[in-house]
């Protein structure tokens, strides 16, 4: 059966999206240029970035769990596929791959190959060090923190560096349990 035709309802949604998502983009980017002017050297904008995203991440938490049908998860394999299946198609537009498993299932890597953040972006040659999406490493880490799992987000590839897709490497450090809040006599 042929697709039903699309309603202007329809078309006036689409165009918002676009039109939200490029001025999301757009924000992003102007608020990397003020860090960038402000703070002068990279690496403190890295930091900077990584701390703002770490920010969100701890809210985000409550949205994602109220807003998605999500269970528990058993283990740290399931909550990095709910990461990037589910969080990033929430908040960002886009689904992540997770590969790159070690041994002890305690670091992994989540592939982007399509990411939102970097439409119309290119790094001059004085930002080379510069990781422009570290916020999303932030928010990851603090996501995680808030579901008890203290992990290490590092930038393994990065396609604004000449590479093919965007790698960021998850590295679980610690898992507290969670305590029960209420002692059982
Ligand atoms: C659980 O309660 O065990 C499930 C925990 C899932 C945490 C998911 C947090 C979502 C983070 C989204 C990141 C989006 C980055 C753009």
């Amino acid at each position: 059966m042929a697709p039903a035709a699309p309603k202007s309802g329809d078309v006036i949604f689409a165009s918002v999206d676009r039109v939200n998502a490029e001025l999301f983009t757009l924000t992003y980017g102007a608020i990397v240029r003020q860090l960038i002017t402000d703070l002068e050297e990279v690496e403190e904008v890295n930091k900077q970035l990584d701390q703002m995203g770490y920010n969100i991440g701890v809210r985000l938490v409550d949205e994602f769990l109220a807003k998605s049908s999500v269970s528990r998860c058993v283990d740290f394999r399931e909550t990095a596929d709910v990461i990037a299946k589910v969080g990033f198609k929430m908040f960002l537009g886009v689904t992540a791959s997770i590969t790159n498993w070690d041994a002890e299932g305690t670091t992994c890597s989540l592939i982007l190959e399509d990411n939102p953040l970097v439409d119309f972006v290119e790094l001059p040659d004085t930002c080379q060090g510069l990781h422009y999406c570290n916020i999303l490493s932030g928010v990851v880490r603090g996501a995680l923190e808030m579901v008890s799992m203290k992990t290490e987000v590092t930038w393994v590839r990065d396609m604004l560096r000449g590479d093919d897709v965007f790698e960021l490497q998850v590295k679980l450090l610690k898992q507290v349990p969670e305590e029960y809040p209420y002692k059982d006599d």
